[in-house]
Formats: C-alpha cells, sequence, structure tokens
C-alpha cells in the first residue's frame, strides 16, 4: 500500500471528530455518529502510529479493539490519498463557517443545525447578532438564559482554537522531527517554546537545527507535508503552517551557540527575563547568541554551546524546561533545592479507569493484561455508577458482581494486585451516587462531578467538599471539570477542596488524558503545598489508554511534584499506608 508521508494519528482522529459533527449536523443516525467518535479517540489516544500497523503485512487495523471494517478502510484511504471522499461530500452539504459554532460550550451539533435551519445563523457573529436581537430564545429547546450563556461562551470559542492541545502538537512535533532527520547534514534538532515546557496548550511550535547546509534544511522543512505553505523565509529562520493552523517556525543556528539559542527559544519569556537580569548584575549579557561579558563597549563570547554552561555563566545549575515559568525555580536553583522532578518509570499502578462493564473498550481481563504488560504492580477499577447512564452506569448489584469477578482473578494473580474501585458520582442535589454500605466494600473510591456542572461555586464547592468528607471517599477525580478548548472549568473554590482534602486525608486527581489534565500544573503545585498527595491516573477506556500517563507526568513535572509527591509511585503496601490513613481519620 503506498503511504501518504505524516497523515500521523493525530491528523486521523481530527478527519474522524470532523466527521461525526457533519453527520450529526445533519440528523444522522446517533449509533453512526457514536462510531466516528469514538474511532477517534480510540486512534487518538493509540501509542502506535496508524501507518506502523498498515505497513506491516502480519497486522490488521481491525485488530484495535474498537476499529471495524469501516473505520478500517477509511484510515487506510486516508493514509494512502490523504483524503477521504467521503469527507469531501460531506463538506460540500455543510457551510465550513457554522462548525465553529461548535467550539461554543454546550453547542451540539443539532443546536447549530437549528440554529442554521431557523435563523440562517452560520458564523460567530450572526450568532452574536441573533442572540442580542433575542431570536435564539424562540427556537425549541432555547430560552433567554441560553443566549446569555451563548454570548459568554462566543468570546470563549473566539480564543479557543488558537492553542492545540499538547498531546496534539506533539503528533505534529515528532513527524516533523522524523521529516528533518530525513535530511542529510542535521546535527542537532530539538524542538523548543511552550511544546519543551510542556505547557498544557501550545500556541506554536519552534524548532531549533544545528547544520551546516542552512538551505537544504530550510528547503526540507518547507516540503513537510502537512504544510499548506510557507509564511516567511529568511536566511535562517522560517515559517510554514500546517493545513490544520498549527503554525512552525525552524531556526537553523551555529553548534557554537546552541545551547544559548536553546534557552532562548524555550522560554518562557518571564523565566528569560530573570536570567538576563541575573546576567546583568555580573557583567554579562545573555542572548540568544551565547553569554558575552561586557568590557565597556567590547563584548567577549564566553559561552553558549549547551544550556549548562549559560546556567553556569550565573552560578546556577540547569534547570528542568518544564520549571522555566518564573515561578519558584530561581529561588530553588540558587539554594540548591530543585526538586528531583517525578518520571513516567516511577508509576507502579494506575487508579482510574473502565471497562466493558460501563464505557470502556476492554474487558476487566484485557485490562490487567495490559497493566502487567507495562509493568504495574496493581490497578483500580473504577467503573461509572448509575447516574452515568449514558455509560450504563453500575449499581450496586453489578457493581458487587464486578467485585465478586476481581475477587476469583486477584486469587489467580501473583504479583499483581486489582482493587475494586468505583468512579461514583457527586449526585446533582449533593450526596453520592452509591450508598455507604456499598462504598465500604470499596478498596478504592475516586469520586466525580459529571452533572449539574453549570451551579454556582457555593453549590459545586460544597457538593465535593461534602464526598471529600464522606470516609470511604479517597480522592476527587478530574476536580475541575475542564475540558481544554471545550469546555471552561466548573465554579469551584479549590482552596476550600483543598482544606478538605487536607483536614480528611484524602488525595486529589490529575487526570492524564490530554484533553483533561485536571489538576493542572499551578492547582497541583497548590494541592502540594496543602500537603496533599497527587493521583496520576488514565481514566483509561481501552487497554491501550495507559499510555496517556505521560501527559500527566509532564503536568506533574510543571508542578514541580516528585516520586514522593505522587500516590501510585508508592508500592501497594506503602499505597495501602496511604489509604488507611484516610481511613482512620473518618473513624475517629
Ligand atoms: P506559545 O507558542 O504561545 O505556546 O508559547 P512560547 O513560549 O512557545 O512562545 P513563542 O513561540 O512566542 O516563543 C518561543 C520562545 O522564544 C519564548 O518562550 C521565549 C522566546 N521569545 C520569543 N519572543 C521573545 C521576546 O520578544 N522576548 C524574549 N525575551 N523572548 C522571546
Ligand atoms: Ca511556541
Ligand atoms: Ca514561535
Ligand atoms: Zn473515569
Amino acid at each position: 500500500m503506498l503511504i501518504v508521508g505524516n497523515m500521523n494519528n493525530a491528523r486521523i482522529a481530527e478527519v474522524f471528530d470532523l466527521i461525526a459533527d457533519l453527520l450529526e449536523f445533519q440528523d444522522a443516525n446517533p449509533f453512526r455518529v457514536r462510531a466516528y467518535r469514538n474511532g477517534a479517540r480510540i486512534i487518538r489516544d493509540f501509542s502506535e502510529p496508524m501507518q506502523a500497523i498498515l505497513a506491516d503485512p502480519d497486522r490488521k487495523l481491525t485488530d484495535i479493539p474498537g476499529v471495524g471494517k469501516d473505520l478500517a478502510e477509511k484510515i487506510g484511504t486516508l493514509c494512502s490519498t490523504g483524503g477521504l471522499p467521503m469527507l469531501e461530500e460531506l463538506q460540500a452539504q455543510v457551510p465550513q463557517s457554522v462548525l465553529t459554532l461548535l467550539r461554543i460550550p454546550g453547542m451540539g451539533p443539532k443546536k447549530v443545525a437549528m440554529l442554521y435551519k431557523e435563523l440562517h445563523v452560520a458564523t460567530l457573529d450572526q450568532l452574536r447578532d441573533a442572540c442580542q436581537q433575542q431570536k435564539v430564545r424562540k427556537l425549541k429547546g432555547f430560552a433567554a438564559k441560553t443566549e446569555e450563556a451563548i454570548l459568554a461562551g462566543i468570546a470563549l470559542a473566539q480564543t479557543s482554537g488558537d492553542r492545540m492541545c499538547w498531546a496534539g502538537a506533539d503528533s505534529y512535533a515528532q513527524s516533523i522531527r522524523a521529516h528533518m532527520l530525513d535530511c542529510k547534514g542535521i546535527e542537532k534538532i530539538e524542538v523548543a517554546g511552550s511544546y519543551r515546557r510542556g505547557k498544557d496548550t501550545i500556541g506554536d511550535l519552534d524548532l531549533l537545527v544545528v547544520s551546516s547546509k542552512v538551505e537544504d534544511v530550510m528547503d526540507r522543512f518547507a516540503d513537510f507535508t502537512d504544510s499548506a505553505g510557507v509564511i516567511a523565509r529568511g536566511p535562517t529562520k522560517i515559517t510554514i503552517r500546517l493545513v490544520n493552523g498549527l503554525q512552525v517556525d525552524m531556526r537553523v543556528v551555529p553548534a557554537g551557540c546552541f545551547g544559548a539559542a536553546l534557552v532562548y527559544f524555550t522560554g518562557s519569556k518571564d523565566h528569560n527575563i530573570v536570567l538576563r537580569g541575573l546576567a546583568k548584575d555580573r557583567g554579562l549579557k545573555i542572548n540568544e547568541y551565547g553569554v558575552f561579558r561586557v568590557h565597556g563597549s567590547k563584548e567577549e563570547f564566553i559561552a553558549g554551546r549547551t544550556e549548562e554552561e549559560v546556567y553556569k555563566s550565573v552560578d546556577l545549575p540547569w534547570i528542568p524546561p518544564e520549571l522555566r515559568e518564573a515561578r519558584h525555580e530561581f529561588e530553588w536553583a540558587r539554594s540548591g533545592k530543585l526538586p528531583k522532578l517525578i518520571e513516567l518509570d516511577d508509576l507502579c499502578g494506575d487508579l482510574h479507569m473502565h471497562t466493558t462493564a460501563t464505557d470502556g473498550k476492554a474487558t476487566l481481563e484485557e485490562m490487567v493484561a495490559a497493566a502487567r504488560a507495562r509493568g504495574f504492580e496493581y490497578i483500580a477499577i473504577t467503573d461509572h455508577s448509575k447516574r452515568v447512564t449514558m455509560a450504563r452506569g453500575l449499581d450496586a448489584a453489578r457493581l458487587r458482581q464486578q467485585w465478586k469477578e476481581i475477587d476469583r482473578l486477584n486469587r489467580k494473580l501473583k504479583d499483581f494486585r486489582i482493587l475494586k474501585g468505583v468512579e461514583v458520582d457527586i449526585l446533582e442535589k449533593g450526596g453520592l451516587d452509591l450508598q455507604d454500605d456499598v462504598l465500604a466494600e470499596a478498596d478504592w473510591v475516586v469520586a466525580s462531578v459529571h452533572y449539574g456542572q453549570n451551579q454556582s461555586r457555593e453549590q459545586i464547592t460544597k457538593r465535593v467538599v461534602d464526598a471529600l468528607e464522606n470516609p470511604h471517599v479517597r480522592a476527587i477525580a478530574h476536580p475541575t471539570g475542564r475540558l481544554i478548548n471545550r469546555r471552561k472549568p466548573y465554579e469551584i473554590d479549590l482552596d476550600a477542596a483543598f482544606k478538605a482534602a487536607r483536614d480528611n486525608n484524602k488525595m486529589m486527581e490529575l487526570n492524564a488524558n490530554p484533553a483533561r489534565l485536571d489538576l493542572d500544573d499551578v492547582a497541583c503545585a497548590a494541592a502540594k503545598s496543602f500537603g496533599i498527595p497527587i493521583v496520576i491516573s488514565s481514566d483509561s477506556h481501552s487497554a491501550d489508554g495507559f499510555h496517556v500517563l505521560r501527559y500527566g507526568v509532564l503536568q506533574a513535572r510543571r508542578a514541580g511534584l516528585t516520586k514522593k509527591d505522587v500516590a501510585n509511585t508508592r508500592s501497594l503496601e506503602k499505597l495501602n499506608e496511604l489509604i488507611a490513613k484516610g481511613r482512620q481519620k473518618a473513624a475517629r
């Protein structure tokens, strides 16, 4: 099969999501829509490129759980031709601009379709006008309150979509790197900027290359398969825009100042400002070309080949890029207190995942096998509780049934433990979706707000604090509910939640799903300052879902977390001690 350059997993997932949006807009069969949405999620989360599987004669795409014949064919077509006739047909039937309306929180394709049909609204501006003229409230399913929400949402929609989530940018960063490494004469290549700092969203990618073949390297870059065109090209810098809108800058720098350029273009800007100030105090000057000693009007180059050299010139150790936000890193570096940041290999288990009992794609056994293959010592199975009807959430009877099954498996397993868990919903009216007598039988309970996310700050905070005070709850899952570029965090007083967690010896989740990353880096650092252990969880919905943990670890590093700060770096024995602390507190 002919394989076109860089149809990577992120790109394929974008196409399937787009198809789902367009189908839903046309009021297509919901099962069909769901098939594409699930497909998008599976492919986005899949650790291996689809192209690698296509290129291997011994493997089939349909071996991937959740990928049927139809999806497999479409992936094949996408990879071999770069396009899809079905998508082109759909796009011909729906005006492009209506899709921007989908970026408004709470606006699904159905509502957008009604606005388009009834009011001929196809752009954000037209929608704003329609709301201001109070036309929208007259439609079925809309109200005056909806108009207000839409107006607020338009502001968000106009700013989001400019920044891509880190995982999305990463798949392009990797493709571009691979594309560039095929070019002769590249001595070094590094992706700098917010990408290297591991920020949850990325504005653009910034590549740095060392090469003596400047023109060849720039030609190769301009040739990247997903490029929609060159925006600017100078003697050593070139910028392209990708077909999905992401901008990528590349600079070619001499080896002698690569370190200085890397520091400069990794940023953050605020970090660089502090660094330059430290240099100035020492009669030095730091810029992207190196470190210079200033003698009157003359400047003498003294360092710049490596980042270590640059930091050493101001008497500091090398600072990990994830910390370079001008928060605490200089104070830590100066006093020899830079934390030894957590690494992916430090994780011994995962405490949030779903199976086919609810909305997961893999069975209990399959999740166990995948976790063991990854070298984990334990997992907790945390399927949804009954309130989540869409996922066929479990009632007490089905949950106990699953736990029996877990007991049976645990008896057979050596050196591995399945914790009997549940992701219990925090109900809209307050309280939990399952009775205490059921929760008391669990080894691990995470509680989540899935419904009633539009309630006031007081209401939501109280629901979460009450959940933390329940003796059986161990942690709050995705504590702010945000979905990057899709849904803002709900209103919650995190300080109050952290106090409740601290006082009850509870934990907080850092959900590693790349669209969630919730708690975010800043909130994780705040939780740490309360002494609250963080749980980095995959929230896997398939056997392949664990690979997202690396996104969680990256955010944890930005928060300055060490191995010790994260609960699931502990052996099962030590984890159980931590859990017991919460139970003892409750018993007193
Ligand atoms: P982004 O792309 O918005 O996610 O964030 P960054 O941090 O990647 O920002 P970007 O792409 O504008 O620039 C990359 C790095 O280059 C930035 O972190 C610091 C450095 N830089 C860019 N422009 C300036 C500037 O005007 N002054 C200083 N000091 N540094 C700059
Ligand atoms: Ca950037
Ligand atoms: Ca840039
Ligand atoms: Zn979950």
